[in-house]
């Protein structure tokens, strides 16, 4: 009664770890957008805004799997068009954290333009791929190729191109060590997308392993957690990185 009250909805069975993950992402998400909007406060300035769009990417995944959550509790189905909302406004959002911490070397504002718009070819063709699938291995493979496109692009930006090479230039060892971070994330982290969609029915991994579309989920939301908060914490530790250097000069004025 009191969690129907408290988070109106019924059940979750113990041996169902989607809807488990459901509940962690969310609680996960919302933890960590109070926590880097509260830490704001407490970096210098030149990094606020960083740290800002940190607890606005985990702030929108938090009230999608709100939604989520509640979607896949009632109808046991994958909710693909909340998924990828979210995804087609937080994805973009962490394309800016790369322009933001590039900045200072130059970045210019046709950089961000790009990383946004492969962010999107990524994500339309993916929701073409999954919403409108028609369970063939052709139409999964097809779009999926093609989402695939975009990632690359951000995945060689990040490593070698443009937001490497900007990075670079600061010549700041803190920027250099968090885009690289950052760029870890993109390979690894966003490389258990993929995966997941491939669980789908016409999937390369759905091949008679016994799994179910609703792994699909267990994928993403195990992505997202990884990659959203993780991403802030990279920032959050370039930002509070800057934060002691500057408690040092106060320290010894002479340093
Ligand atoms: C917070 C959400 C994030 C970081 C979402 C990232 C999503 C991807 C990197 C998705 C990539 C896909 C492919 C590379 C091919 C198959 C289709 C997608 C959309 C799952």
């Amino acid at each position: 009664m009191l969690t129907t009250v408290l988070f109106g909805l019924v059940d979750i069975r113990v041996d169902d770890p989607v809807a488990f993950t459901f509940f962690t992402g969310y609680m996960a998400m919302l933890a960590a957008s109070v926590f880097f909007f509260a830490e704001r406060g407490s970096v210098e300035g030149k990094w606020k805004l960083s740290l800002l769009v940190s607890a606005l990417i985990t702030g929108i995944a938090a009230i999608h799997y709100y939604y989520m959550r509640d979607y896949y509790l009632s109808t046991g189905k994958t909710p693909t068009a909340l998924r990828y909302i979210d995804w087609t406004l937080t994805v973009p959002l962490m394309v800016v954290e790369f322009y933001l911490l590039t900045k200072a070397a130059g970045a210019k504002i046709s950089l961000l333009w790009k990383l946004i718009a492969a962010a999107v070819f990524m994500l339309v063709t993916g929701y073409i791929g999954e919403a409108f699938t028609d369970g063939s291995a052709g139409h999964s493979m097809l779009w999926g190729t093609l989402s695939t496109l975009g990632y690359v692009y951000i995945l060689y930006s990040a490593w070698f191109g443009e937001v490497a090479q900007l990075a670079n230039s600061t010549g700041d060892a803190i920027v250099i060590k968090g885009i690289r971070a950052l760029a870890w994330f993109v390979l690894v982290g966003w490389a258990i997308y993929p995966i997941g969609y491939m669980c789908m029915p016409g999937g390369l991994l759905n091949i008679g392993l016994g799994w179910q579309p609703s792994n699909v989920d267990l994928f993403y939301n195990i992505a997202d957690a990884i990659n959203k908060i993780g991403f802030g914490l990279v920032v959050y530790g370039i930002a509070a990185s800057g934060k002691s250097a500057a408690a040092v000069r106060e320290l010894s004025p002479t340093a």
